[in-house]
């Protein structure tokens, strides 16, 4: 692209005079609008749980889970700071659940997933189903569907959660409502929704597909063991062994605005340069290594939260064996046909 024009004295003077009118010059702009690559505020970051879990426990004394609506400490991405965003389009959160409380129901335009970081046992229902959380469960809350969480167990609980909050914002398509009591009736026995569409099969006749997966928790024992079964066969060497969360009826994304995927890098193993125009949040569940996200390097163990920005290479090194639980717009990017990726430095 050509140079930025001069902005000469009558050139200012112009743009002055028909910014009172609510115009501007787009050839003092366009440098900046089109942009050759990808240009993002998102930084890298790395959240380490040790450090911030004493945060999370701290807020579960300053207010209820009730009174919160949802006890959260929002991820914010440095670059984003006061935006409620860990990239442009998604924000991501660690909620804390105690023993004995209850989230109430609501629903929103806004659709979430739930990664579990910390403790067993406590529940989410989503349309008239529970499902008890594990660490390392994905579970999902589609748009608009009314959801509620508890914690029957005796230990605290602590997920991911991963919304498209921001891309909801920039639609200006934001609706929420509560539902009349803390907790939606219970009309279907749990383990519904993963006997009748989670084992490769969904019902004869089924109703035509939503545009979120009706599995709403894919346990992490299972996606585990598929990664285990893979572990013989050829690894990629720019991702490592990885695999999307699908919707059953339609082997697309699990939902729509949100990617979500595991990897697995086996002990030793450093991946090849790669970058792709989907900024990724990765949560760490197993092992331990380093990613080096646009030549910086950011040490993870268990637990620990990760973002990479758009456009930016990434080299993950597993010290040894490790998963990675990974979410990102990239639905959203492939819908519009935007997405790209690079294998291999420039
Ligand atoms: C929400 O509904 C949940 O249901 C968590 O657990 C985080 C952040 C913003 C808006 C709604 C939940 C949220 C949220």
């Amino acid at each position: 692209m050509h140079a930025v024009p001069a902005r000469t004295n009558a050139r200012v003077d112009f743009y002055e005079r028909i910014g009172h009118h609510d115009l501007a010059p787009l050839w003092d702009v366009l440098r900046g609008l089109v942009t050759p690559e990808p240009v993002t505020p998102v930084v890298p970051h790395l959240w380490r749980y040790a450090d911030i879990r004493p945060f999370i426990l701290e807020a579960g004394e300053l207010i209820t889970a009730k009174e919160a609506e949802r006890r959260v400490l929002i991820l914010e991405n440095p670059g984003l700071k006061g935006k409620s965003a860990i990239t442009r389009t998604l924000y991501a959160g660690l909620q804390l659940i105690l023993p004995g409380e209850v989230a109430p129901a609501h629903r929103h335009t806004q659709s979430a997933l739930r990664f579990v970081v910390e403790g067993s046992g406590a529940f989410t229902a989503v349309d008239g189903e529970r499902t008890v959380m594990r660490p390392g469960d994905f579970v999902i809350t589609p748009s608009w569907t009314y959801h509620d969480h508890g914690n029957d167990s005796d230990r605290p609980m602590v997920w991911l959660d991963g919304l498209d909050i921001p891309l909801v914002q920039a639609l200006d398509v934001s609706f929420a409502e509560g539902y009349p009591a803390d907790q939606h009736p219970v009309t279907r026995a749990p383990g519904d929704s993963l006997a009748r569409f989670g084992s490769g099969m969904v019902p004869l006749d089924a109703e035509p597909a939503r545009k979120t997966s009706p599995v709403f928790n894919y346990p992490y024992a299972r996606s585990r063991d598929a990664l285990a079964a893979l572990h013989k066969g050829p690894i990629d060497p720019h991702r490592g062994l990885a695999l999307k969360y699908v919707h059953p009826h339609t082997g697309d994304w699990a939902m729509p605005t949100i990617g979500t995927f595991l990897t697995l890098l086996p002990t030793g193993f450093v991946t090849a340069p790669y970058r792709s125009t989907d900024a990724t949040v990765y949560a760490v569940v197993e092992g331990t290594g380093v990613s080096t996200i646009g030549g910086q390097p950011f040490a993870w163990g268990p637990q620990d939260i990760f973002v990479v920005p758009s456009w930016v290479d990434v080299v993950h090194h597993a010290s040894d064996e490790a998963v990675l639980f990974g979410f990102s717009d990239r639905p959203v990017q492939e819908a519009l046909g935007l997405w790209r990726e690079r294998r291999g430095a420039a």
